[in-house]
């Protein structure tokens, strides 16, 4: 067959999903309590509707069923996360030998079915008895993290062979830290660095320990939301403005984790504002040596800035919006369904900005979807119709494989999410899976994009 985008031999084609969103059964089989179970006992309402996440797809017991669904849409490969406190109920110490059994089985499954599973150690979901010691500004959470990536990596290293240290490391720290979104709901710059810099030294920690256990062919990454900082002009002042929103939201993890080191002008500005976190003796060779093999780029939306208009109150709390405004550019695609803007050329700008700064590091897409309220009202012959998520994966595609005519090292496209899942505030509000799922009786089905996908995986083009 004649294709107009042939990607390259081995492309993985797949889609990406994380414990809490879709495992469900919280309270079974050994599972301790994590951030989430104890806020939304806590503050049900501030989630959508009232619904947490006890209540998912139910991947813990329909995953068999799921792992048929992933080969017949052509999924060469997947990524799951392993939820910590299912593993280890308090973060460390005594490791659930039932969650062993279930993780073990999911990786055999995907295997036996020709799926490559991509493991993500860490999206969002502290084990409460951790977060009760101080969460990620705690440096003793930090050795306990090191302690369960070294578990996993020895249960499951024998065939897991793409391991991931975080997913968007800057999201706890600004919802949880910065914008009171997420748990503990704290506001405090200060605080806020001092969870990201540990978050890099865990993440530099989990690289270290999986590199000494030698494993073969294996390689291990962070996943990261790389937003491109779009100015609003070529003033020098809106310059600056994307500059730093591009450090404080990128480089700030993207630095130390591919280049081993931090941006200058990053610690200027913290420097000069802030306090610089606590720093622990031999951290920064540390960082320096230990590097990441692959990049995880996650990518919805761009960030669009401006210079500040007006002066900003140094009495309030410090926030990176002290430095730039955001930006409404007139005119830009918005996803109706969502609200967030569409522009897919900034896959291309993220893949050659890797290429061209950051030594063409081999990177995946890991995450990139369309979110729609209330998608029921596209059923039509008892399918979703999706016609707007075809186009909106084709048209980032064809800025994916314009990439790697480019010379890009990118090596494969996830879609956020296999399933429609439970996505932490927002609940059910948006859907993005391939495939939808009733709430109520958990039965799943086929949306038309997940058909379309299959022709694209097999063809490995279109
Ligand atoms: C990404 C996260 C996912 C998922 C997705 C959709 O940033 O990695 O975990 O939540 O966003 O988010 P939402 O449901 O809020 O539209």
């Amino acid at each position: 067959m004649e294709l107009s985008y042939k990607f390259p031999e081995g492309f993985w084609w797949g889609s990406a999903t994380s414990a809490t969103q879709i495992e469900g059964a919280a309270n079974k089989d050994g599972k301790g309590k994590n951030i989430w179970d104890h806020w939304y006992e806590l503050e049900s309402n501030r989630f959508f509707n009232n619904v947490g996440p006890e209540s998912t797809s139910d991947f813990y017991h329909h995953y068999k069923e799921d792992i048929r669904l992933m080969k017949q849409i052509g999924h060469n490969s997947f990524r799951i996360s392993i939820s910590w406190s299912r593993l280890i109920p308090s973060g460390r110490g005594e490791v659930n030998q039932r969650a062993v059994s279930f993780y073990n089985a999911v990786i055999d499954n995907l295997i036996d079915n020709g799926i490559e599973p991509f493991v993500n150690l860490y999206h969002f979901d502290m084990p409460l008895d951790l977060q009760n010691e101080g969460g990620w500004e705690s440096r003793e959470v930090v050795e306990a993290y090191k302690g369960y990536a070294k578990i996993c990596f020895e249960l499951f290293g024998d065939r897991v062979k793409k391991w991931f240290t975080f997913n968007e490391p800057i999201v706890p720290v600004e919802a949880g830290y910065l914008y009171n979104i997420h748990y503990p709901n704290i506001v405090d710059f200060k605080r806020a660095t001092q969870v990201a810099y540990n978050t890099v030294v865990a993440s530099a920690k989990a690289v270290e320990v999986y590199h000494s256990l030698q494993f073969k062919d294996g390689k291990i990454g962070i996943i990261l939301n790389l937003t491109p900082s779009y100015p609003r002009s070529d003033h020098p002042a809106d310059l600056k403005a994307a500059r730093i929103a591009d450090l404080f939201f990128n480089r700030c993890f993207l630095d130390p984790a591919v280049l081993g080191k931090y941006p200058q002008e990053l610690i200027e500005i913290i420097k000069e504002y802030s306090e610089l976190p606590l720093i622990h003796d031999g951290d920064l060779d540390l960082i320096k040596n230990n590097t990441v093999d692959i990049l995880g780029v996650n990518y919805y939306q761009p960030r669009r800035v401006k210079a500040k208009e007006y002066a900003v109150n140094l009495e309030s709390p410090l926030m990176p919006e002290w430095f730039f405004d955001r930006y409404e550019m007139p005119g830009r695609k918005m996803n109706k369904y969502r609200g967030w803007e569409i522009y897919e050329k900034g896959i291309f700008d993220i893949l050659i900005n890797l290429k061209d700064n950051y030594g063409n590091i081999e990177s995946f897409i890991s995450e990139n979807g369309m979110g729609v309220e209330d998608e029921e009202r596209f059923m039509q012959n008892e399918q979703i119709q999706d016609d707007y998520r075809i186009e909106f994966i084709r048209e980032h595609l064809k800025w994916l494989h314009k990439s790697i005519e480019a010379g890009c090292n990118v090596k494969g496209y996830h879609l956020w999410t296999f399933m429609d899942n439970w996505s932490w505030m927002n609940a059910y509000k948006n859907r993005y899976g391939f495939i939808s799922v009733n709430i109520e009786t958990k039965e799943r089905s086929l949306k038309k994009s997940a058909q379309w996908f299959t022709e694209v995986s097999r063809n490995n083009g279109f």
